[in-house]
């Protein structure tokens, strides 16, 4: 039997070939090859950095979705049952939007692979695929490495992604992960952990845990089993961790370059209407949580969410100084999105304020990184305006050579500046690449 797995693209610019340079391996892919039946030929195909090549012989398709790539995935799945290839989809989108999927697959697999993937091969294999199919989530991959080898050639950033933990404690409002995991961790064994780093050949780790400081004490044996090791690694984490002072002595002592930290928003009323209670202690624009980071040398990927009901453009242009001043090794201005599943999602519906029909990541006419909802204190464009030129200054090439200059952070060390210049750059241009970017391959129909 052969079986084809897909990482969709979100989409690509009117009139141009779009390849992701800032793409990175498709962990999820590796984690389904692990757990497919050894007996299968399994063949992999990234849609960010080359064609799909539909003619060739293939027994089952298996397409991993998220809300943004759900348009394309469905143009592949589409063309691939064309040709009388039974679909099965899995990931986010399948998970909080079954049917939706379901008018484009044979087969949607809700919740983690874990449990449950092999049996769907096997239906499969003897042409008895169920339509729904459900995984508990769970401890990522127990007993399994992930299949490395499907990485090679597709030119991935030279990081090596893994899990540790997954789910998170918090219920922001805004995050897909809260419903999914409901506000349970689940967390990998420590010797596990050290099998699938030993079985890969980088010394740049990032642990894609949803939030790697949701259990501390986990974090900290983790750490502990990390020094020997002498690896670098970055991962995502609550600011909640700053607090905890043995902690972050261990993740400097470990490796740990910084992470990616959801700062969400530096006014107060709208961190309160995230629902981002780690955020929420004493608060004094965080200058306390950057101090402590700045000190272990972290340098911090800073997540900002704007569009809540407090926002203004205003409080957009405050964030843009505010991520200069603390000069962050790199900062997203994300446009506050109702993904399907989340509490956000059910709220903006019920108070009337989705735009394109309550599926912009549908809709011909929606464009990456616009408003798909009417803010309180500004109008869609404003607000989708506003981050744009938030995005467009920070990462402007003197304000790239102002936080480089840091050295505190990004010149601390030598591996600091490398993975600055290594990583950096190429996240500048991906921003202005697909800002504006339609969804699909054929947006137009
Ligand atoms: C790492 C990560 C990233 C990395 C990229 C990693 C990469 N390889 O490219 C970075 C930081 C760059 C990133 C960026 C973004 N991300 Co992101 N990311 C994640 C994160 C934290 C982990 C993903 C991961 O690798 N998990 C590990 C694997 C093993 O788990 P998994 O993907 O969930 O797969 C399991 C199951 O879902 C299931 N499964 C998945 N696919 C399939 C397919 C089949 C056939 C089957 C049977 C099962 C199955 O089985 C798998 C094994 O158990 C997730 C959160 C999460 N928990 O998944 C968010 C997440 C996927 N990201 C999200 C978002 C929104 C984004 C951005 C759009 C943010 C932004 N505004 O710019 C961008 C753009 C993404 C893009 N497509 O370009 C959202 C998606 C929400 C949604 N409804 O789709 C998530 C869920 C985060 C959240 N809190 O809401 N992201
Ligand atoms: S802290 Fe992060 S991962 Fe946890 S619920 Fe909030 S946004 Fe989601």
């Amino acid at each position: 039997m052969r079986l084809t797995l897909i990482k969709p693209t979100i989409g690509r610019p009117d009139h141009s070939l779009y390849v992701d340079e800032a793409r990175m391996e498709p962990l999820n892919l590796g984690v389904l090859a692990a757990l497919t039946p050894p007996d299968v030929e399994v063949a992999m195909w990234d849609d960010r950095c080359e064609p799909i090549p539909y003619h060739l012989p293939t027994d089952l398709v298996a397409i991993t979705v998220e809300t943004y790539t759900a348009r394309r995935s469905y143009e592949i799945a589409d063309e691939y049952r064309r040709r009388g290839v039974p679909v099965v989809m899995g990931g986010f989108q399948p998970t909080f939007a079954p049917q939706e999927c379901l008018q484009h697959a044979d087969a949607i697999f809700v919740g983690d692979a874990e449990t449950g993937w092999a049996d769907l091969v096997e239906e499969a294999r003897w042409g008895a695929l169920k339509p729904i199919h459900h995984g508990e989530p769970g401890r990522p991959q127990t007993g399994v490495l992930t299949r490395r080898d499907l990485f090679e050639g597709k030119g991935y950033l030279p990081v090596s992604l893994m899990q540790f933990t997954r789910g998170c404690r918090f219920v922001c409002d805004f995050c897909a992960v809260t419903k999914y995991f409901d506000r349970k961790h689940h967390i990998r064994a420590i010797d596990e952990t050290l099998a699938e780093i030993e079985a890969q050949n980088r010394r740049l780790l990032f642990f894609v845990d949803d939030n790697i400081a949701s259990d501390r004490a986990a974090l900290k044996e983790l750490c502990r089993a990390l020094i020997p090791l002498k690896i670098n690694w970055v991962s995502q984490a609550s600011l909640d961790v700053t607090a905890d002072g043995e902690l972050m002595r261990l993740m400097a002592d470990s490796g740990c370059l910084g992470h990616i930290m959801g700062f969400e928003s530096i006014n107060r009323a709208s961190v309160r209407e995230a629902r981002k209670a780690p955020n929420l202690g004493k608060f004094d624009r965080y200058a306390t949580q950057i101090a402590i980071l700045r000190d272990h040398g972290f340098q911090t990927w800073a997540a900002f969410t704007l569009g809540y009901d407090h926002d203004t453009v205003d409080g957009v242009r405050a964030t843009l100084d505010f991520a200069l001043e603390n000069r962050f090794t790199f900062a997203a201005f994300n446009i506050l999105m109702p993904y399907p599943g989340t509490p956000l999602y059910d709220r903006l519906a019920a108070e009337g304020r989705h735009l394109y029909d309550g599926k912009w990541w549908l809709h011909p006419e929606y464009r990456f990184n616009a408003a798909s909802f009417v803010p309180a204190r500004m109008t869609p464009d404003e607000l989708t305006e506003a981050c744009f030129e938030a995005r467009r200054a920070f990462n402007s090439i003197p304000s790239l050579l102002w936080r480089f200059s840091d050295l505190k952070t990004n010149l601390r060390t030598l591996a600091r500046a490398r993975a600055f210049w290594r990583f950096t750059p190429v996240f500048r241009r991906e921003v202005f690449k697909k800002h504006g970017m339609r969804f699909g391959h054929f947006g137009h129909r």
